[in-house]
């Protein structure tokens, strides 16, 4: 059993904050992570593993820095990394990233199951996973909170709205993983010294089977124009009354006048 894994290094979106001057994001200190619910899928893989066997790989597209997200994950228990670093990779939109992440995949040789997290918590789109799907043309199950194995074939739990769906479906698979089943594991002792001992490859745009007008900010068909903080919300106001009952009329009162209800 092959699985790999997608992972994004990302600024830790819980300590950024905005330069009131400015209006940009202050990124300087701001530490960087394993994308959280890259390490679901993580912890997803390495249960499938623990229960059937093969290897995990870790994959990630990013600056030279991002060898240490993936270090990180060698040291929870993934069995092998690789880098896909190169300028000509920088600038990429969705569409860009997924067709480099395909590019390292296929150079990879033999998969049965590609888990990506459900989103990243920067970007924030939710569309690697099913574009890396469109672009190695096999299926995509996205929003897995649960994912068991049988044979050639996967059991996964599906989060919609209300319900869960439960869908079998055959392997080869990509799958977006969320954190309902899944607490990811801390890195223990011997994970650490292994990380430290693993040299991780560095694919650059040389070494995969790419055209290079589809990477990076070339091909990318979006472009981000602005980036501006959101304006500060109204503060909020306090009703003032003598009873419960009269706080509710006024409130009913003021909702009808803003025409929410
Ligand atoms: C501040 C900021 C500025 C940006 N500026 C630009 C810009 O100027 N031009 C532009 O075109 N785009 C820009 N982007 C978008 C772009 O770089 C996206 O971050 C990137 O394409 C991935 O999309 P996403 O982060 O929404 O990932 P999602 O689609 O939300 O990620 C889903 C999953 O896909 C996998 N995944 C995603 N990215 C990677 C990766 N690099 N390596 C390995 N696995 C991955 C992970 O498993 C992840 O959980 C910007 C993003 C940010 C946050």
């Amino acid at each position: 059993m092959e699985i790999i894994v997608c992972v994004k290094q990302v600024p830790d979106t819980t300590e950024v904050k905005i330069d009131p001057a400015t209006n940009t994001l202050i990124r300087q200190g701001v530490p960087s992570i394993v994308n959280p619910y890259d390490k679901y899928a993580l912890e997803a893989a390495l249960q499938l593993k623990a229960k059937h066997g093969g290897q995990v790989t870790v994959i990630s597209m990013g600056p030279p820095q991002a060898l240490e997200a993936l270090k990180e994950c060698i040291a929870i228990g993934a069995d092998r990394a690789v880098l896909l670093s190169d300028r000509s990779f920088g600038g990429a939109d969705t569409l860009a990233t997924s067709y480099t992440l395909a590019a390292g995949i296929r150079k990879l040789g033999r998969f049965d199951l590609i888990l990506c997290g459900k989103q990243a918590i920067d970007g924030d789109t939710a569309q690697v996973g099913p574009e890396l799907a469109e672009q190695l043309e096999i299926p995509l199950i996205s929003h897995v909170a649960k994912i068991d194995l049988e044979g050639e074939r996967v059991t996964v739990e599906r989060e919609q709205e209300e319900s869960y769906a439960v869908i079998n479906a055959p392997l080869p698979l990509v799958v977006t993983v969320t954190k309902a089943a899944y607490k990811p594991r801390l890195p223990n002792m011997k994970g650490i010294m292994r990380a430290k001992r693993t040299e991780i490859p560095v694919y650059t745009m040389a070494d995969l089977d790419v055209d290079e007008q589809k990477l990076g900010l070339k091909g990318s068909p979006t472009q981000v124009r602005r980036i501006f903080a959101p304006k500060q919300r109204v503060q909020g106001q306090i009703i003032d009354a003598d009873s419960p009952q009269q706080a509710a009329t006024k409130l009913v009162e003021k909702l009808l006048e803003s025409k929410i209800i």
